[in-house]
């Protein structure tokens, strides 16, 4: 018995100096403790071992289990290093490499022009103010003086949510809002996202409006001519030719539609003025009486102007983008010009 104690001893820890990961040193550990191991096999021998023999073996048995396990344990952390080792060499970083470089983006041509608007019309006093896109039925028509069997709250126009929420049709709805919080004098300007039920070569169902409006004590037509014709020269260049001509709009009164001499012929007449030297870049008016009363102002007391152009089309004009589809595409190819 003890021979064999002896012997199992040499081939035990043998096999755990040859185990070479931790799965084969837990298999070295089950094949001599466990169930069936080999130390658990020859301890059934004990039985037939006679008294004085008993606890000398036992002791034998005790020193080889003690032994057993510091090498075990022994073992396990040297192949823990050394996974861990193998690991952080396979790992290594070269912290030497040069960075990956973040490619710089550019603004949208859309948001360019309104940050320019903005820009002029700040420089004047006017504030900029913004609301939500889905809107009461009673800021976007009602208070807008835009009865209710008006053709532009036609379903072909406007998208519905329910009878009395809509996708705003303009940017109108914000400063019917301003006008409500604040009373005269005030001068703001609202750019946004607008949406209509039209979809074709120039239309999209989704596109973007600046507005602005300015109410004071006698505040005159002359007045809104000067700001206007000061803006586009601003914004398109001094010594711009503008001109003023007569237009209907629900919510001012008089109304007008202001042209700029072609900026793409300069105003001999192209493809793009349709020969006729100007092009049509916003529309403006005094405001309704009747929009005062849905706010509350005093129409004795005061007047205003107010005005709205499409972003998308001053966009086209000034960098000259025949296609209106390029906005929304989102091709880099396109966006990274500007
Ligand atoms: C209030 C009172 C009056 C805003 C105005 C226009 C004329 C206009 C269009 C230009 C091209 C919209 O994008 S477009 O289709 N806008 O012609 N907008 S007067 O008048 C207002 C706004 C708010 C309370």
């Amino acid at each position: 018995m003890k021979q064999r104690l002896e012997q199992l001893q040499q081939d035990v820890l043998a096999a755990l100096l040859k185990a070479d990961d931790e799965k084969s040193l837990q298999d070295v550990k089950v094949g001599f403790l466990g169930k069936k191991g080999t130390l658990t096999e020859l301890m059934k021998g004990m039985r037939d071992l006679s008294a004085d023999e008993r606890p000398m073996i036992g002791s034998l048995v005790n020193t080889l289990k003690d032994q057993f396990e510091s090498s075990f344990i022994e073992r396990q952390s040297i192949l823990r290093q050394q996974a861990i080792d193998a690991k952080l060499a396979n790992e290594k970083i070269d912290v030497t490499l040069p960075g990956r470089r973040s490619t710089s983006g550019s603004k949208h041509p859309v948001t360019l022009v309104t940050e320019e608007i903005v820009d002029i019309f700040s420089r004047l006093g006017f504030m900029v103010e913004e609301g939500p896109e889905i809107e009461q039925d009673f800021y976007n028509f009602e208070a807008l003086n835009i009865p209710k069997d008006h053709p532009a709250r036609d379903m072909q126009d406007t998208f519905y949510i329910t009878d009395d929420l809509v996708l705003r049709t303009h940017t109108s709805p914000v400063q019917i809002r301003t006008m409500m919080r604040h009373k005269p004098p005030v001068r703001v300007i609202a750019p946004g996202t607008v949406y209509r039920r039209d979809s074709d070569l120039t239309h999209s169902p989704m596109f973007h409006q600046i507005e602005g409006f300015l109410v004071d004590e006698k505040v005159t037509f002359g007045d809104l001519k000067g700001i206007l014709t000061h803006f586009l020269n601003e914004f398109f260049g001094e010594g711009l030719a503008v001109r003023f001509r007569p237009s209907f709009f629900p919510f001012t009164e008089p109304s007008a539609e202001v042209d700029i001499a072609c900026v793409i012929c300069g105003g001999e007449g192209c493809r793009v003025c349709s020969k006729t030297g100007w092009l049509e870049i916003l529309g403006c008016g005094m405001i309704d009486p009747a929009v005062f009363n849905s706010v509350d102002y005093d129409t004795e007391a005061y007047s205003g102007f107010a005005f709205g152009m499409g972003l998308e089309r001053i966009a086209m004009l000034k960098y000259g983008v025949n296609d209106l589809r390029l906005f929304f595409e989102n091709d880099l190819r396109f966006l990274k010009q500007f």
